[in-house]
C-alpha cells in the first residue's frame, strides 16, 4: 500500500467512516495505557481490508480512552465546560497527540498510509450549551484523496465563551460522515452493539421512537451512557452506520453488517 493510491482523481470517491473507542484501544483504568492486543486486532483489520481493496478510502477517527479523559477530568474540561487554562489544553491535547502517534505508527507498520489531523488545530465550537461545531474538512478530504488514511482524534476545540472544551470522537464521527459523504460509518468500542433492555444486542434501527425506552432514552439522565444520544444522530446520517465490537471490525470493513445496523 502506498500514499499514491487513487491520487489525482477528481471524482471523489465516498470513504467509509470508522471509529475505535478509546475504551477499546486503551486501558481504561491506567493512565495512558494502550491495549496493545485489542490495537493491534484492529490495525490488522483495517490493513487487510485496504490490503484486498475491500475499502479504498477510509478515514479514521479514535476516542480518548485512559490518554485524553484522565487529563481532562483532572483539569475539569468536559464537552460543555471548558478552559482557559493553556497548561490545561496542553495536557490534554498532548496526551491525545501521544496516543495518536502510538495509533498511527501501528498502522505505518502494517503498510497503512496513516497520517494525523489534530482537531484543536482546525476546529471551533460556537458559544452556547448546544454550540455548532465548525470542523473545516479540507485537509481531511484532500488527504483521502491523495491516498492517505486521516487519523482524527477525540481533542480539545476552541469555543467561543468557554475557552477549550473537549470534542468527543463520536462528534468528530458525524462531523467526517455528513461533511465527506461518507458511504458506511462503523463505531467499533467494547460492546457489540446498541443493547436493548435485556442486553441483547438490537439487529437494526431505523426509527428511533421504535427503541428510545429500550435505549433508556426517557430517563431523566441518560443511563445508558449516551447511547441514545449517539443513535439519534447517526440516524439523522445519509450513509448507513453500524455499532459493533471488536469481532465486527473485519466484517464491517469487508462491506457485511456487524452488530447493529443504523439507517
Ligand atoms: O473518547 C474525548 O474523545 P472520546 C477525547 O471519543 C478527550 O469521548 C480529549 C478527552
Amino acid at each position: 500500500m502506498s500514499a499514491d493510491s487513487g491520487a489525482g482523481e477528481t471524482d471523489p470517491v465516498p470513504p467509509v467512516v470508522l471509529k475505535l473507542g478509546g475504551s477499546l484501544i486503551t486501558e481504561k483504568d491506567r493512565p495512558e495505557t494502550l491495549d496493545e492486543g485489542a490495537l493491534a486486532v484492529a490495525c490488522d483489520a483495517v490493513a487487510d481490508a485496504l490490503d484486498d481493496g475491500a475499502v479504498d478510502r477510509l478515514a479514521v477517527v479514535h476516542g480518548g480512552g485512559s490518554f485524553g479523559h484522565h487529563h481532562a477530568s483532572e483539569h475539569g474540561v468536559s464537552t460543555t465546560s471548558g478552559t482557559r487554562d493553556a497548561g490545561a489544553v496542553a495536557a490534554v491535547h498532548g496526551a491525545m497527540k501521544r496516543l495518536n502517534a502510538h495509533v498511527l505508527e501501528r498502522l505505518r507498520d502494517r503498510d497503512v498510509p496513516a497520517v494525523p489531523v489534530h482537531p484543536l488545530s482546525l476546529g471551533a465550537r460556537a458559544e452556547g450549551a448546544d454550540g455548532d461545531l465548525d470542523l473545516p474538512l479540507s485537509s481531511t478530504a484532500t488527504l483521502l484523496g491523495e491516498g492517505f488514511v486521516p487519523v482524527l482524534h477525540g481533542d480539545g476545540v476552541a469555543t467561543a465563551g468557554e475557552g477549550v472544551t473537549v470534542v468527543s470522537g463520536d462528534e468528530l464521527v458525524v462531523e467526517l460522515a455528513a461533511g465527506l459523504g461518507a458511504r458506511r460509518v462503523g463505531v467499533c468500542s467494547t460492546v457489540p452493539g446498541v443493547l436493548d433492555a435485556d442486553g441483547d444486542v438490537i439487529s437494526a434501527i431505523d426509527d428511533f421512537d421504535a427503541v428510545a425506552d429500550a435505549l433508556g432514552a426517557s430517563d431523566a439522565t441518560d443511563v445508558s451512557g449516551g447511547m441514545a444520544g449517539k443513535v439519534r444522530e447517526l440516524l439523522a446520517l445519509d450513509a448507513p452506520a453500524h455499532v459493533f465490537g471488536a469481532d465486527g471490525l473485519a466484517p464491517f470493513l469487508r462491506g457485511e453488517d456487524a452488530g447493529t445496523r443504523i439507517d
